[in-house]
């Protein structure tokens, strides 16, 4: 088989770089390890930047969005018993959060692609990549019982943290910067109306805790525990207990309900310097992580693809590579101050297990100023509805 770009991974990135490609006249197949249904069903981010919401709706991906997504124009902050709100729209000329379900994205994303006669390889087994510093990259997998070889003139890892195409870049040729952080997240999903119109951030003696909402009818709960700890430790009445206590506040109560999905994620900050590497360019998870607490993973990965979607339509259409050539210095731009945007909102709302008194001082000063401060509450609003792509 051959195509024009080859690529790895069904997720968001995967899924909207072939979207790009396919609007710019550019084949590309799919490759997925995982089933259809699991990669739709699977619970992940929910707040889309407005720069991802403004090209699903240009690219023809935004009609159910546009019935199904709430936008936001702020967020909540809460500490030491009392909220205090960011009015980030009017802060930033407009500019607003969407909150629209990852596996919505993806389900609308995949629909668009198999409408249009894309090619996507579900449950492709033994994925490898080969020949990246060659003019004909490969990518061989195993599809219902046959091998396949699928030559292509690029590969693009989409394939998430944990796939294979950051390996296959020699390790000389890359550098890896990273922290984990001394706490993870336990996420619920529950069949009970949001008790907020708009996410509360709540920083606690006890630890972290967020109320964020899928639907007037699904809500959206996050509470930092420990980085190893097991659901098992964790039944649907803990979980609640916990919620109580961190998001109380004056005048305010936390409708419960049943816990539809569970699941703790680990929180770390990652960057896998550079992010191409001959005919290879990694795109989203497989290059960078972000801890979720600036809500910005998916958000960067749409970022990375569509400036690979641009540098790969200048390159076929007119030979022209030099935005191939600086693809990573482009999106390293945008990753390091996303990076540094979710470390800083990490810092500034969890309760790190080695902080004395001082250190949780600083973090009351920080959060006052942030509520109290034009300036200050504007710099957490840009970089939460996304800085405008260059
Ligand atoms: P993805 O991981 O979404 O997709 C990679 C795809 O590649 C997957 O479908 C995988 O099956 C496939 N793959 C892997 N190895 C392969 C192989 N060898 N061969 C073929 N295919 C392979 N971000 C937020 O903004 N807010 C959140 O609240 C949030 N919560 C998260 C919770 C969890 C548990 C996780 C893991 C991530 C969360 N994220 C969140 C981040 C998440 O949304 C990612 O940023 C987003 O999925 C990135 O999209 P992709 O880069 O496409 O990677
Ligand atoms: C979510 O709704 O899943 C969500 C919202 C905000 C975050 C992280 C996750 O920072």
């Amino acid at each position: 088989m051959r195509t024009k770009v080859g690529i790895v991974g069904a997720g968001p990135a995967g899924l909207m770089l072939s979207h790009l490609l396919h609007l710019h006249g550019i084949d590309s197949v799919i490759v997925e390890k995982r089933s259809r249904e699991y990669v739709e069903k699977r619970v992940r981010a929910g707040v889309l930047e407005q720069s991802t919401v403004d090209l699903l709706h240009q690219t023809g991906c935004g009609q159910r969005l546009a019935v199904d997504a709430l936008v936001h124009q702020g967020i909540e902050l809460l500490f030491d018993g009392h909220t205090h709100r960011i009015p980030m729209s009017e802060l930033t000329g407009g500019r607003a959060i969407t909150i629209y379900g990852q596996q919505k994205v993806v389900h609308d994303l995949t629909e668009a692609r198999l409408a249009a006669g894309g090619q996507i390889y579900f449950d492709a087994a033994d994925v490898a990549v080969s020949g990246i510093e060659s003019a004909t990259p490969r990518i061989t997998f195993t599809h219902d019982g046959r091998t396949v070889e699928l030559a292509c003139d690029i590969v693009a890892g989409c394939d998430g943290f944990h796939g294979v195409c950051r390996e296959t870049i020699p390790p000389a040729g890359r550098r890896i910067h990273e922290r984990e952080y001394p706490f993870a997240w336990l996420g619920i999903l529950a069949d009970v109306a949001p008790s907020t119109d708009e996410l509360i951030y709540a920083h606690h003696d006890r630890g972290f805790a967020l109320h964020s909402l899928r639907s007037p009818e699904i809500s959206r709960l996050y509470l930092q525990v420990e980085p190893q700890e097991q659901l098992t430790n964790w039944p649907d009445e803990r979980i609640w207990d916990e919620l109580q206590i961190r998001l109380a506040h004056d005048g305010w109560s936390l409708k419960q309900g049943p816990i539809l999905e569970k699941s703790i994620t680990p929180m770390r900050s990652f960057v896998c310097e550079p992010m191409q590497h001959g005919r290879l360019f990694l795109a989203g998870d497989a290059a960078h992580i972000v801890p979720p607490t600036g809500a910005k993973g998916l958000n960067l990965a749409i970022h990375d693809v569509y400036v690979l979607a641009t540098a790969l339509a200048a390159w076929y259409d007119g030979g022209d590579e030099t935005l191939l050539a600086s693809y990573s210095a482009t999106c390293l731009r945008r990753v390091w101050r996303v990076q540094h945007f979710s470390w800083w909102m990490t810092s500034m709302l969890h309760r790190f297990p080695d902080d004395d008194v001082f250190a949780q001082r600083l973090q009351l000063s920080q959060l006052e100023y942030v509520v109290s401060s034009s300036a200050a509450a504007t710099s957490l609003a840009e970089n939460y509805v996304g800085l405008p792509w260059d």
